[in-house]
């Protein structure tokens, strides 16, 4: 496999000013023609344009080139003898859709056409550089039978448009800024469209038009909403105002990805815009706000200043992200949202840093990029971008970003000019800096703290960053450490910085050694550090907290990711206490330390959503240790966590329930999605799952009894089924069934029958998972499908590691069938169940690498799911 190198890069050959496209849609097939004004570069060589169309003709400036004049090799079309001055290249391809079931390029789904460029799909429908750096403006004509596909969008504004003999019609749109062909759209189809419109910042009336399937025009209000607020909330915040007439969206079912910012006209996977009460969970609804608003903010931080090549993925994938962390917190609970941040970064990217595929934000190198659209360039790289803010402040950060689009508006640059802008503007040195971006793996903080004679607290703070299959050696980074003191009675201790005397309760340390020390003055009494508040770095810290001190953060501390995480540390002692006890056959712990703890939890006054991630402990993935891991072992090492927890608390659940099932119905439109409503019901989720775990039996009789009326929405159903799935009761068989009928139209929600079935404890789960592929409404062509089956069994760690190797040898089969419809599935489908590998106990590892080194010995096998398996078996 050939592998490209960041330092390989090389500015772009040819530029193209101007692509002008021309899709004629027919039956069985769409012929596409492609004219470029091409400005070649001061000492190019022989044009290289990717492309695996069917390519049908060349012609340089009108002249068709006879087949001696190019070569066709590996999917590189090379042109020799073009001129050395600005000429018109046209391409003519044809393309089969129906046919595309890698649903990248031009693909149908549906009975109607979509397209998918980012990263490199726009080499299916023609030849072209197709790299980030090369920027055209795009005219972009289709035409089609008019009856079949009275729809036709591409990027822009729609310049024209009409009827053309034989039943057929034509549209035709312009984009007037260069952009890069990753983000070049088209959509052809029979499609509804919901319309609204927004007054920008100066004045303009922004069109905003969804197209959906006619049968789903019913669910898209709140998407529309979200980017009504999202589009404000650019300009408040940042701002940003929309720069094109109008703003399309287009859901649809069949898509690799969750959404596309092309410019103008997003293409959204349908998970991603249509929500009901009746059909989407609270955090549906959630993930529709955040998405929708993320590809918007696209617009400027990916769009108008977009990546110079795609190892910068980063660049805007981070900065994005960042943007929408930022702006969901403003919508809904900060402090939630920010543990949810710190929670989903720990479960999903530390095991990715810390395992066969751990890269740098900016990867040094990829053999297919598909592959790298990671958790690391997206959500670490939004912590790197978040720890630029904590470092110098809102107004710093945005003197920055100003920079930023001053100097870059209209180009494709690199994660160091976005540093740049931050240092520049803000007059700091942030050259260290620089390592976030070259280095992987988690960082450890081993810290320790004491007091001195004269009042001093002293807190020294050693750095690591740990090897990585890339890199061994690392040196230690720039960071921020943010820290208060807490007293005995949980109360902030004030003390004085020595660099400035300042007096504060609370400081951001900079970390910038492998070891330092940090003086606060003026302490003058025991205290207990808070440490790493609101998560400000993506790193692991030690400290040798006791329990008391740990009770005492949950308890007090204002922060509320530290209170948080002093909760975690306290559920992690108790899982490995539990883990030890399971090894040694001997019995489980009390936990008294831990349930003393929580009482305080349990009867706050606080945010109900707050009170859910508190009484929850970190998932399987967090608790993995570095090695010779038993991941069943330790999935009944916190299942035996949860059973106690709810059978200590047994007597609080259900007034617990109650509460929040009155506070919820007391709201206005209260089965409705709002944040407050969306709170009450988090923790009662919980505490129904905690009911249900205290006494299944009784409870089960109950929900089996008043389901329909307990299921008030998708959000209720979700928690009750989710409460009930692991029970081995005829019942519970009842209750999927009944759930797969009622909403057998609903293909999202299917997605949710078949994760239920995935994410069973039950002992018959992977027999019903292999029924379930035959099941009508399961489609291996169908990402979201394959995603709800196969990728929530890959994480079903009970079942995937049973210990005959049966959950490893079905995946690799299921990753073999999907390779051949979908590279991109299939080898999601490797990171997901496989990964562990090198870090699971040798039984386990010796099965796993079997099936890893089976697939690796398919010839056939894509180099997506290559790449994987050949990195984990490396
Ligand atoms: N650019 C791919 C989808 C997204 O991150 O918005
Ligand atoms: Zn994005």
């Amino acid at each position: 496999q050939t592998a490209k190198f960041l330092k390989d890069y090389r500015a772009p050959e040819y530029l193209i000013e101007r692509v002008d496209l021309c899709f004629d849609v027919f039956d069985g097939h769409t012929a596409v023609t492609a004219v470029m004004r091409v400005l070649p570069q001061t000492g190019a060589g022989a044009m290289r344009l990717h492309g695996s169309a069917e390519l049908l003709g060349i012609s340089v400036d009108g002249r068709r080139l006879p087949e001696s004049a190019y070569r066709l090799a590996n999917e590189v079309l090379t042109l020799d003898g073009t001129p050395a001055q600005p000429f018109e290249l046209t391409v003519q391809t044809k393309l089969y859709p129906h046919d595309n079931t890698t649903l990248m390029g031009l693909y149908q789904s549906g009975g109607n056409l979509y397209t998918q460029c980012e990263p490199e799909g726009f080499r299916k429908i023609t030849f072209h550089p197709d790299r980030p750096d090369v920027m055209s403006i795009y005219t972009t004509e289709i035409r089609a039978d008019k009856a079949r596909f009275p729809v036709l969008l591409a990027n822009g504004n729609r310049t024209d448009g009409g009827d053309l003999p034989n039943g057929r019609h034509f549209a035709v749109w312009h984009d007037p800024f260069a952009k890069p062909s990753y983000l070049f759209a088209l959509v052809a189809g029979d499609l509804s469209c919901t319309r609204d419109s927004f007054r920008a910042a100066d004045g303009r009336e922004i069109a905003i038009e969804f197209y959906t399937r006619a049968a789903d025009a019913d669910k898209v209000a709140f998407a529309v909403q979200s980017l009504k607020h999202a589009m404000k909330w650019d300009e408040s915040r940042f701002g940003l105002v929309y720069d094109l007439d109008i703003y399309m969206v287009v859901a649809v079912g069949d898509f690799n990805m969750g959404a596309m910012e092309n410019k103008g006209l997003n293409i959204f996977n349908t998970k991603y815009v249509l929500a009901d009460a009746r059909t989407a969970t609270d955090a549906d609804f959630d993930g529709v706000e955040s998405v929708i608003a993320h590809e918007y903010f696209h617009n400027w931080t990916g769009n108008r200043v977009t990546c110079r090549d795609w190892f910068q993925l980063s660049l805007k994938e981070g900065l994005t992200v960042f943007r929408d962390q930022e702006f969901s917190a403003d919508r809904n609970s900060r402090a939630v949202r920010r543990i949810h941040n710190a929670a989903f970064l720990r479960r999903h990217q530390f095991p990715e840093d810390a395992g066969p595929m751990a890269h740098p934000i900016r990867p040094a190198s990829y053999v297919e990029m598909n592959n790298f659209y990671t958790m690391t360039v997206y959500e670490k790289g939004a912590e790197v971008v978040r720890m630029y803010h904590t470092l110098l402040g809102e107004d710093g950060f945005q003197k920055g970003m100003k920079l930023y689009f001053q100097r870059h508006d209209g180009q494709a640059v690199t994660c160091d000019d976005f540093r740049a802008a931050m240092a520049d503007a803000n007059g700091v040195d942030l050259s260290q800096f620089a390592l976030w971006y070259s280095q992987a793996g988690t960082p450890v903080l081993d810290v320790s703290g004491s007091l001195r004679d004269n009042g001093d607290y002293v807190l020294r703070v050693r750095q690591t960053v740990p090897p990585t299959p890339d890199m061994v050696e690392k040196q230690p980074m720039m960071m921020p450490l943010k820290t208060a003191l807490l007293d005995e009675n949980g109360d902030a201790v004030r003390f004085r910085l020595p660099e400035n005397g300042a007096d504060t309760a609370e400081t951001v340390l900079l970390l910038t050694e492998a070891e330092q020390e940090f003086v606060l003055q003026g302490v003058n009494r025991a205290v207990t550090p808070s440490l790493l508040r609101g998560f400000s770095a993506p790193v692991r810290l030690n400290f040798p907290y006791t329990d008391q001190q740990l009770a005492l953060l949950l308890a007090h501390d204002d922060d509320p990711f530290a209170r948080w995480e002093a909760g975690q540390t306290l559920y992690r002692r108790a899982v490995a206490a539990n883990e030890t006890a399971l090894a040694d056959n001997a019995p489980l712990p009390d936990h008294a330390a831990l349930f003393a703890a929580l009482e305080h939890v349990v009867r706050a006054d606080i945010d109900p959503a707050f009170k859910a991630v508190l009484l929850t402990p970190p998932a399987e993935e967090e608790l993995w240790r570095a090695s010779d891991i038993d991941p069943v072992r330790l999935h009944h090492a916190r299942e035996a966590l949860l059973d106690a927890l709810a059978r200590h608390f047994a007597e609080d659940w259900l007034p617990l329930n109650l509460q929040a099932k009155t506070a919820e119905e007391a709201l206005p439109d209260c089965y409705a999605y709002s944040p407050e409503a969306a709170a009450w019901r988090s923790l009662r989720n919980l505490c129904r799952s905690m009911m249900l775990r205290a006494a299944p039996a009784e409870q089960l009789e109950y929900v089996f009894e008043h389901y329909d009326e307990m299921a008030q929405n998708m959000s209720h159903e979700w928690g009750l089924l989710n409460a009930v799935n692991h029970i081995d009761d005829p019942r519970r068989d009842a209750l999927l069934a009944r759930f797969a009928e009622k909403f057998a139209d609903q293909a999202l929600v299917l997605d949710k029958y078949f994760a239920l079935i995935a994410c069973s404890r039950r002992a018959d789960t992977p027999q019903c998972v292999r029924e379930a592929l035959s099941h009508p409404a399961f489609a291996p062509t169908n990402p979201n499908k394959v995603r709800a089956l196969l990728g929530t069994f890959a994480r079903n760690h009970l079942h995937l590691h049973a210990a005959d190797g049966a959950g490893y040898r079905f995946i690799a089969e299921r990753v073999r069938e999907t390779d051949v419809l979908n590279p991109q599935t299939a080898a999601d489908l490797v990171r997901a169940a496989f990964s562990l590998c090198c870090r699971l106990e040798p039984h386990r590892r010796a099965l796993m690498k079997s099936e890893l080194e089976k697939l690796a010995a398919l010839p056939e096998l894509s180099k997506d799911t290559r790449e994987i398996v050949e990195k984990i078996l490396a």
